[in-house]
């Protein structure tokens, strides 16, 4: 849930990057995880990007998600601002050739600063490896992060029920 003592930390380079970076806000949500969500751009407010960065850790802040799209140079900043682990999030937007641009920027960080950066667009992906990491120390989430998984199993088997019940009844 959005929380004023944040755990997790959701940010991104423009507003336009919401649309996917809300999908990491959902899963936490969905595990009771404490996080905010906030637009941090490295280009437009460096300034805002530096002071977030070094203050996020005695915010009580454990985890930075960071998204951008294009140049995409605010994870691998903040990286640099913190010694909290940050995922990236490569984001395909408007100003993106085909998502390329902002997937090597962010995973091609040069050794000593790393970024842990998920598959294009992949929010939800970021939610979850934040969620695991807090895990290894946090018995309610470790719990709430396998229920969801033995979850999504269940739902898959599901579908392969229904889809042989289908099947049995087209015979
Ligand atoms: C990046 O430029 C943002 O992360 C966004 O993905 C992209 C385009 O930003 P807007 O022009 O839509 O604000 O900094």
């Amino acid at each position: 849930m959005p929380s004023s003592n944040p755990h997790v930390s959701i940010i991104m380079g423009s507003q336009s990057d919401m649309p996917v970076m809300s999908q990491a806000a959902e899963y936490l949500n969905s595990i009771d995880i404490p996080y905010e969500i906030t637009i941090v751009s490295a280009h437009r407010t460096p300034k805002r990007m530096v002071e977030y960065a070094e203050a996020a850790a005695d915010r009580g802040i454990k985890i930075i998600i960071a998204g951008a799209g294009g140049a995409a140079h605010l994870p691998g900043m903040v990286a640099s601002l913190t010694h909290l682990p940050v995922i990236g999030v490569p984001v395909k937007s408007s100003n993106s050739i085909d998502g390329w641009d902002s997937i090597l920027s962010i995973l091609q960080m040069p050794n000593g600063i790393p970024v842990a950066t998920v598959a294009l667009n992949a929010a939800k992906n970021a939610g979850i490896l934040a969620a695991e990491i807090l895990a290894i120390s946090d018995e309610r989430i470790k719990k709430k992060v396998i229920a969801k998984r033995a979850a999504q199993t269940q739902a898959v088997l599901d579908q392969v029920e229904l889809l042989d019940r289908q099947k049995r009844e087209d015979f």
